[in-house]
């Protein structure tokens, strides 16, 4: 038995413990919903393969200190895994670097974590014991690898196989980051740990490096272009509950269409012709790749998201000036947000705190079951149900945002959830897609009779909009046959525009504003509203219901939308018609867009909002 096991190769013996401990770990602690036998395989490959990369650097090391090395790095593996669990049982997510430096929290944080150790944790590091006896067993106390480039040929091969294997998983898993719990079932909770170390190093890289001189400027900019806001509005919201509905990729154009005779929207459509309903109908979304995360971004602080990521995951740390701080600090606002999923979903429990919500209502707080969930999550008409007696809790006045699920891409839904049937286009996702609204549009039916006989309707303000789009522009020949039309470059960014309603029960006039505008101006809207004034603010967007409104939208792409014109892809159209013009036309529009998200992007990057109280103190 000795002879045996003094025989195992060191190297490899270690490489196997830490992989099986590694995925056994990964899968039987952390909730990473492992649905298929390739998503097992990748996480035992990607187990796999930190592990070769992590135990094969002692192999660049002279002999006597090879061991060393190995052992270092094999606790500090485990030290690293251990920490994660620890840091699971108590908040159902993996640590992230700026968690770990935030000293406000950090004392109490490991105080808590400490307590939930386990006297099972120990086998955590049995295996280390393991690896130092078999150490200690061997004569020969080489690593034995005989050939260092079969070892990189085998780790590079394991390497590639588990990427593939994971991006075929989850395309774009690495540049819209989505998901902790995502990043580590794809990646390993190694991978994952380095991955978030480099996304919190190019933070800070950019905060050390952000230029403060650049803050006048900004400033300048946006006070010389700022917009007095509607005087008649001002304050007309204030003390009345606020409801913000997000809705999941709803674009615009499914309002007032049908398809086969039957209404794609009925309760909207019947919605934007009530009294004190007011409609917008050229708004558009701005977003970039963090999708609603971005629209949540755009709407609560009036600044672009980023040009590639997600600022939530990027810059979760930064101070914001958001509309629901405005809400809570100036307002005197219980501030909460309704979503039933997943929390660390977008960073959102992260960034929902710099934004300022008081409760983050998330899956633990719903009954979610089998049979009431279906794509992402709880069903829609499930989620506004199941909210209504956490509404009822919270203290009044409240702002609360809901952020709808069910019509998410692949918009999948069950036979007796379906109102109208699904198109019959060869595109499937299309043909979905007006099944998934209209479900949708009969859960706000839904809620706003549930809110109505709560009696919590009168007295309360309602702003529906859409997220960002749902149907990308690989369906463009589908919705060409839907709309009846060739989809143009024009017409595509036509086709961004998503819903905007406001609509306050105790007005009686109804109106459809053509205004041009987007997602960018909701929080000078919702502030004046409110009567507040945020003068001394960064915004990029104005009251929509000003006078002196200027139509100036831009997408987060740099394409602008202004009542004249429709610039993008380095082509100018006539709004009104469509028709391609000089491109000399809008020249000095996409001059302005450019600079515009630049000087946005300085802000988040810099992480200038900081500044802004000196600034403003030493004029
Ligand atoms: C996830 C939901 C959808 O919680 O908000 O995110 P998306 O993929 O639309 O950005
Ligand atoms: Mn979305």
């Amino acid at each position: 038995m000795k002879k045996w096991i003094t025989g195992l190769p060191l190297l490899w013996t270690s490489i196997l413990l830490l992989t099986v401990k590694t995925y056994i770990v990964s899968k039987y602690v952390f909730d990473l919903d492992i649905e298929s036998f390739t998503q097992d395989m990748i996480l035992f490959l990607s187990a796999m393969c930190s592990s070769l990369i992590l135990l094969g650097l002692p192999l660049l090391v002279s002999k006597q200190h090879q061991f060393r090395l190995l052992i270092s790095i094999y606790l500090f593996a485990t030290v690293v895994l251990y920490l994660n669990v620890l840091y699971y049982r108590f908040f159902n997510d993996f640590i992230t670097i700026p968690v770990l430096f935030q000293s406000k929290n950090l004392s109490n944080l490991w105080t808590s974590l400490v307590e939930l150790k386990n006297p099972l944790d120990l086998f955590m590091f049995f295996d280390v014991g393991l690896v130092i006896i078999l150490y200690k067993l061997k004569q020969n106390r080489e690593l034995q690898v005989l050939n260092k480039r079969k070892f990189l040929i085998v780790t590079i091969g394991i390497f590639l196989v588990s990427l593939t294997l994971a991006h075929s998983e989850r395309p774009e898993l690495l540049t819209r980051s989505f998901d902790r719990k995502l990043l580590v079932k794809n990646l390993g909770v190694y991978t994952y740990q380095v991955y978030d170390f480099i996304l919190y190093s190019n933070t800070k890289r950019r905060i050390a490096f952000a230029d403060n001189d650049k803050l006048t400027e900004i400033v300048n900019y946006v006070n010389a272009n700022r917009e007095k806001p509607n005087e008649n509005l001002f304050g007309k919201a204030k003390g009345k509950n606020i409801f913000l509905i997000s809705l999941e990729s709803t674009q615009d154009f499914v309002i007032n269409r049908e398809i086969n005779g039957l209404e794609i929207t009925p309760f909207l459509n019947q919605l934007i012709n009530e009294q004190g309903s007011y409609y917008f109908s050229n708004f558009y979304h701005q977003t970039g790749q963090g999708k609603t995360s971005d629209s949540e971004f755009i709407v609560e602080n009036s600044l672009y998201g980023l040009p590639r990521g997600a600022v939530f995951f990027s810059n979760p740390e930064n101070k914001y000036n958001s509309l629901t701080n405005y809400l809570k600090h100036d307002s005197g606002y219980y501030t909460a947000v309704f979503h039933a999923n997943n929390k660390s979903f977008w960073n959102r429990d992260v960034m929902y705190d710099s934004i300022g919500y008081d409760r983050f209502f998330s899956d633990q707080d719903y009954w979610i079951s089998e049979e009431n969930s279906i794509g992402w999550g709880l069903k829609d008409d499930h989620f506004f149900t199941q909210s209504i007696p956490l509404l009822k809790q919270l203290p009044q006045p409240f702002f609360a945002k809901f952020i709808t699920l069910t019509n998410h891409f692949p918009f999948s839904l069950g036979l007796q959830d379906e109102f109208i049937p699904e198109w019959d286009s060869k595109d499937g996702t299309v043909n979905r897609y007006f099944t998934t609204v209209r479900y949708q549009d009969e859960a706000l039916k839904t809620f706003f009779e549930q809110l109505k006989a709560e009696n919590m309707y009168e007295n309360s303000v309602f702003i529906l909009y859409g997220d960002h789009y749902g149907i990308s522009e690989n369906h463009n020949t589908a919705m060409g046959q839907f709309l009846n039309k060739t989809i143009t470059p024009y017409e595509y960014i036509e086709l961004q525009k998503v819903p905007l309603i406001f609509h306050f029960p105790t007005k009686n006039d109804t109106r459809t504003i053509t205004t041009v505008a987007g997602q960018i101006d909701l929080k000078p809207t919702i502030m004046n509203l409110l009567g507040i004034e945020g003068q001394e603010d960064i915004q990029f967007g104005s009251d929509l219901f000003s006078e002196e409104k200027n139509e100036f939208v831009i997408l987060r792409d740099g394409s602008v939308i202004t009542s004249n014109y429709v610039a993008t892809g380095n082509k100018c159209y006539i709004r009104e018609t469509g028709q391609e013009t000089d491109l000399s036309e809008c020249q000095s529009l996409l001059l302005k867009a450019k600079k515009e998200l630049s000087y946005s992007d300085r802000v988040i990057y810099g992480d200038l909002l900081k500044f802004l109280p000196d600034f403003y103190d030493n004029k």
